[in-house]
């Protein structure tokens, strides 16, 4: 592990087209339990950047580091335990404005590429909100998630008011925003925050099958996926559909439409060429 706030690894995993890799970006802040600070966050969007511009990087998985298990009082285990609190005192409006105007949770939210939060531990606060910037979020039976903020005499500020609610509705959202009270997994799971739970042991392993089993398919059809299934959260319903049908039909000129179709029918495995 290097001394980086965000550790980017590289998995090389089967890819189709080959070449392509899954990045895991690891929090590491262990020893504040990944508390997400303005460093953590700069190295946050810049890696944003670079995953974005790279087109081997087909699938992003989001985690937290441990602290030394060695070490005299371990620190318990986290994907992150939210923003660092320490940065908050003393600010105003005005201090902390510009930062969340051009925050990391947007950043991840807005990346074209599929993203996966892998939570082993405590997800809380902006921790609950940088996995809902995430597509897909998968838990350790070890987790805890929370918006605790109302502790803070504050509200969630990176998205969970909204990316919450979304995901698990509004009463639900309400009683965790209001209260700030932590669930466990077996709780999220139940109420769908996490697509799924695992022993800890199993769960880079999981995250992993599953991040290459999605870069098993075109990149380009899996970013119109993507950005289809996105436009339902703005659009209603009847407009809705009209942008799936739209894009639906313009991927009928792609190669890898000709491609799919011709493997089916050919009972071969296809080859995609990513456009
Ligand atoms: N910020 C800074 N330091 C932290 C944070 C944090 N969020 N969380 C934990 N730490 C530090 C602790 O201070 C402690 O430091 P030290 O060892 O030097 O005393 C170390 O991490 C280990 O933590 P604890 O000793 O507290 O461990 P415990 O097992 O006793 O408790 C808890 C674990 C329950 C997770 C506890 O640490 C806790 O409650 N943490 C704070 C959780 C919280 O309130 N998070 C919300 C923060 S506010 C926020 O996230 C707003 C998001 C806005 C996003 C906006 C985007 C645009």
């Amino acid at each position: 592990m290097t001394e980086d706030l965000v550790n980017v690894e590289r998995i090389d995993v089967s890819t189709n087209p080959a070449g392509g890799c899954v990045e895991i970006w690891t929090l590491n802040r262990p020893d504040r339990l990944n508390a997400l600070n303005r460093a953590t966050h700069k190295e946050l969007i810049q890696a944003c950047d670079k995953a974005e511009s790279d087109d081997s990087v087909r699938v992003i998985v989001i985690t937290g580091a441990r602290s030394a298990q060695e070490d005299e009082r371990p620190k318990p285990k986290a994907f992150a335990a939210g923003a660092d609190i320490s940065e908050f005192s003393g600010q105003g409006s005005d201090d902390v404005r510009p930062f969340f105007e051009n925050n990391a949770w947007e950043k991840v939210w807005n990346l074209t590429k599929p993203t996966i939060a892998m939570i082993d531990g405590y997800a809380l606060g902006g921790g609950t909100e940088l996995a809902l910037s995430c597509d897909i979020r998968i838990a350790s039976e070890d987790s805890n998630f929370g918006q605790p903020e109302i502790n803070l005499g504050l509200i969630p500020g990176g998205g969970g008011t909204q990316r919450l609610t979304n995901l698990v509705g509004y009463g639900i959202s309400m009683e965790m925003i209001l209260t700030g009270e932590m669930i466990p997994a077996s709780r999220a799971l139940e109420i769908g925050l996490v697509n799924s739970v695992y022993p800890p042991t199993e769960l880079r392993e999981e995250v992993i099958a599953l991040a290459s089993r999605i870069a098993q398919k075109s990149p380009y059809t899996v970013k119109v996926a993507k950005r289809t299934i996105r436009s339902s959260l703005d659009l209603p319903l009847t407009q809705g559909i009209l942008a799936e049908r739209s894009e639906f039909v313009a991927l009928f000129d792609t190669e890898d439409s000709s491609i799919g179709v011709e493997a089916f029918l050919s009972k071969k495995k296809p080859k995609w060429k990513g456009r």
